[in-house]
């Protein structure tokens, strides 16, 4: 379902005047705010295929009504979302969850709705129906060649997949590690899994990035082996020039320092990718900026920092992604809110007085440093990120478009209540 354009400009008559009022308040207190909103309006932030059906736990799945039956539904609900906030015109897809079985018509239809496709990510963490072996003791770090030879194999499909579509990028995200002390010999684990992501590595184009992601714990509770920035980034330094690391935010050990560990990777040139969603136990996949925003808005101040101590381009040399879902909300008005706070944040870190942070650092003036930093997190953005969604197409204020519309109603209609999208 697509909203019709003239609905957007009717809602955005309604809403123009507030938000004039609130824009020019705030474009008269802070400096160029031309400038931030080019960027936030060339900022994009990928969509997760498998982020679009109400997400499960362990204890069960209580799908919405109306969520799309396969890929096709997938991308028109993504384009929705695009159309809505200017600012979602990527997709990332799950091999095998979302094998596109017609490839130049899968990426025709996604070029219509505006959107590219991001990184490709591959399953070694599930047994597939008629799969030949299992992946109950690891893929990668198997310590059976023949199942290693599977995980690489599979991973060389993906990339093949992907390359038909036009991504440029492969996440490999691997929940091999084990459960009890004494099950794995450390050492073997990791030496199996870097030459599996060695022969995988090989069969990478030349103008794609493999992104490794680490992750502390779960499904293994004891060691996991590729679990934390240190492991990932040992692969990336070991694979070579188009190995990165990728951080997703839900996947450290209680109160882990994520802006430090994202400043240095940055400093060494090895952050690729990023998974944005919000958690209070663990990884929890929330909403992003739902639980700690102030966590968020520092991760973005040393992102900006660092990308442009590097002379990075902010939208385009990093992979920005949402890693979201959960039980209880519309998934595209939680897309829609996730998408929002990523926006703000980003928003409030590019307010950051960096001459004079820096300069407070050399001084050690404690005290004007925070200022700086509060100064910038606690200024309200919201009408700088929806007069740039404004311009750029979108609407003022997407959610409410988006219940005005009925677009739930339509899409239960169309695709019926009991629909169940493919992902965890
Ligand atoms: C694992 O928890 C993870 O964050 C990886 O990125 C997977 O691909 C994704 O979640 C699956 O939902
Ligand atoms: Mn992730
Ligand atoms: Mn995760």
């Amino acid at each position: 379902m697509q909203i019709e354009k003239y609905k957007i400009a009717e809602h955005n008559d309604s809403l123009a005047p507030s938000l004039k009022r609130a824009y020019e308040f705030l474009a008269g207190e802070i400096n160029d705010a031309e400038s931030i909103i080019r960027k936030l309006t060339d900022f994009q932030v990928a969509i997760p295929s498998w982020a679009l059906g109400t997400g499960g736990t362990r204890f069960g799945r209580f799908p919405g009504g109306g969520e799309p039956r396969n890929l096709e539904e997938k991308i028109e609900d993504i384009g929705l979302l695009h159309q809505l906030n200017q600012s979602s015109g990527a997709i990332s897809l799950h091999i095998p969850w979302d094998i596109p079985s017609n490839p130049s018509h899968i990426k025709a239809l996604a070029a219509q709705h505006g959107l590219r496709f991001d990184a490709m990510n591959s399953n070694t963490f599930q047994d597939q129906p008629g799969q030949a072996l299992s992946y109950k003791f690891g893929s990668l770090q198997n310590v059976n060649k023949a199942i290693r030879q599977q995980a690489i194999d599979h991973n060389i499909e993906v990339i093949r997949h992907g390359i038909e579509l036009g991504s440029e990028s492969l996440t490999v995200w691997l929940s091999d590690g084990s459960c009890f002390p004494g099950q794995l010999n450390f050492r073997h684990a990791f030496q199996n899994t870097l030459e599996g992501l060695q022969e995988i590595y090989k069969h990478l184009p030349d103008n794609w990035k493999m992104f490794v992601e680490y992750k502390a714990a779960e499904p293994n509770f004891y060691s996991t082996t590729v679990g934390d920035w240190g492991q990932s980034l040992l692969y990336a330094q070991k694979l070579g020039p188009k190995a990165y690391t990728l951080v997703d935010l839900g996947h450290h050990l209680p109160n882990a320092n994520i802006e430090q560990i994202v400043s240095l990777l940055l400093m060494e040139g090895k952050l690729g990718g990023f998974h944005f969603n919000d958690s209070k136990y663990g990884d929890d996949d929330l909403t992003v900026g739902c639980m700690k925003p102030y966590q968020l808005f520092l991760i973005f101040n040393e992102l900006i920092e660092g990308m442009d101590a590097r002379g990075m381009n902010h939208n385009t040399d990093l992979g920005w992604m949402i890693d979201a879902s959960h039980n209880v909300k519309d998934p595209l008005e939680d897309l829609l809110q996730s998408v929002e706070a990523i926006m703000i944040s980003y928003a409030q870190a590019l307010l950051v007085d960096r001459n004079k942070l820096l300069a407070a650092q050399q001084e050690n003036d404690v005290v004007t440093a925070q200022e700086v930093l509060q100064q910038a997190f606690r200024t309200d953005v919201r009408s700088l990120v929806a007069e740039a969604r404004r311009r750029a197409g979108g609407a003022i204020n997407p959610i409410a478009l988006y219940r005005s519309e009925k677009v739930r109603d339509h899409l239960i209609k169309e695709r019926g209540a009991k629909t169940m999208a493919t992902g965890l």
